[in-house]
């Protein structure tokens, strides 16, 4: 059913006029005793209709969720997560708010997001970057792998999907002159699954493996896997012969888009790095996005160490966060610093040891929660808070989503 603004409590004028919104903060007197009223004002700049409102309240303390499909809602006096989903102009939005005090009647102002269509549905699964160790101790490289799962009830198509690695490092916390998560994600490398739009369906439930090298790893190494039945790998030319790749002709490669290094892509192993799935929109080329400027930042920061604190310059790859399709912070639990990028995206981390040189991290990933089987398919949980949605270290298994 579709509902102009105009019949929900926060007249249509205030939702135009972010002038007024920036400045507009309600809260009246108390309705009822240990109750309060939460009205939700929703930013959806340039949106003509919502319909489709449904807002959850989440008491973090008692572990309860109220629901409606109003943007107004008499809750018990509390601290709140707050999460709405509804359709803008026929697009799925969301917006999020975490650690709302509701103590008196009060309004709180959400921004939306929008899920570009055909974005909705892929999550990042399982992500195994840590690598293995051989039974005789040594590092083993070339076996790390992203599960990507259709996490929707419809068929998607693969094509384009690109798995970026986050430019920011999780465990060093920038000073940064200007503040660019709130809109941008920056990236380190990006590599893209090819494709002309239907040529890798993937149906509801299913997942799509993609490793650094796929080959039978196990006949170097018997603690790591045989990835030869891959989907896709990472094929890069390297400019140093001592480090090369290696390229089964029989899986295909991802396009590179553009990674930091002019060897070989590794995946951060400490889990100091975050990755996400994005997509271009619709008549977005590559070309077209690495000539944009404004998608090419530049920014200073202060580094800040036991040694001192250092003024730093660096430029960045920017990727709108309306582009991001899911993304995953990774840190380890003991010396997260910071999230690198908006936690609307993600609000909170996820970890396979708690220090980045922990030698039990090998052979360990982190895996998306089954939130259970529907209609036959399988569901994972996609709160967009990693700490919720997934399993920390688990023993990792590129097959689990796959038989
Ligand atoms: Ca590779
Ligand atoms: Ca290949
Ligand atoms: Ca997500």
């Amino acid at each position: 059913m579709k509902t102009n603004y105009k019949n929900y409590f926060v007249p249509w004028y205030l939702v135009l006029c972010p002038l007024v919104l920036g400045t507009f903060v309600g809260c009246e007197q108390q309705t009822a005793e240990n109750t309060a009223r939460l009205t939700v004002l929703l930013h959806a700049e340039g949106i003509d209709s919502i319909s489709n409102i449904y807002l959850t309240a989440h008491d973090i303390n008692m572990n309860k969720d109220y629901k409606d499909n109003t943007l107004s809602l008499t809750l018990p006096q509390g601290y709140y997560d707050l999460s709405l989903s509804a359709t803008g102009d026929g697009q799925p939005i969301r917006a999020y708010k975490r650690g709302v005090a509701l103590t008196e009647d009060c309004t709180v102002e959400l921004k939306a997001d929008f899920v570009t269509k055909g974005n909705a549905g892929f999550v990042l699964a399982e992500i195994f970057f840590a690598g293995t160790e051989t039974p005789e101790g040594k590092r083993y490289v070339g076996d790390k792998y992203f599960v990507v799962f259709n996490n929707s009830a419809d068929t998607l198509s693969a094509d384009g999907l690109i798995l970026v690695e986050a430019d920011l490092n999780s465990v060093q916390k920038y000073n940064m002159d200007h503040d660019f998560r709130d809109k941008y994600f920056a990236v380190d490398a990006m590599y893209r699954i090819p494709g002309e739009g239907d040529t890798y369906r993937v149906a509801p439930g299913e997942a799509v493996l993609i490793a650094d090298n796929a080959m039978d790893h196990t006949e170097a190494n018997t603690n790591s896997f045989d990835l030869s039945t891959a989907d896709f790998e990472w094929y890069d030319l390297s400019s140093s012969a001592g480090v090369t790749d290696v390229d089964n002709p029989e899986v295909t490669n991802l396009d590179k888009l553009y990674c930091y290094t002019y060897t070989i892509w590794v995946p951060h192993n400490q889990g100091h790095k975050s990755f996400g799935l994005a997509r271009f929109p619709e008549g977005v080329t590559a070309e077209q996005y690495f000539a944009t400027d404004s998608l090419y930042v530049p920014y200073n920061y202060e580094l800040v160490t036991a040694a001192g604190t250092f003024s730093q310059s660096k430029k960045s790859y920017m990727i709108p966060n309306e582009w991001i399709v899911d993304a995953v912070n990774l840190a380890p639990s003991e010396t997260f610093q910071w999230l690198t990028f908006s936690d609307r995206l993600d609000a909170g981390y996820t970890y396979v040891a708690p220090t980045g040189s922990d030698k039990t991290r090998f052979g360990k990933a982190v895996r998306r929660k089954t939130l259970g089987i529907m209609n036959g398919r399988r569901l994972l949980m996609d709160t967009n808070n990693s700490t919720d949605d997934f399993e920390a270290g688990v023993s990792a298994d590129p097959f689990y989503f796959i038989y």
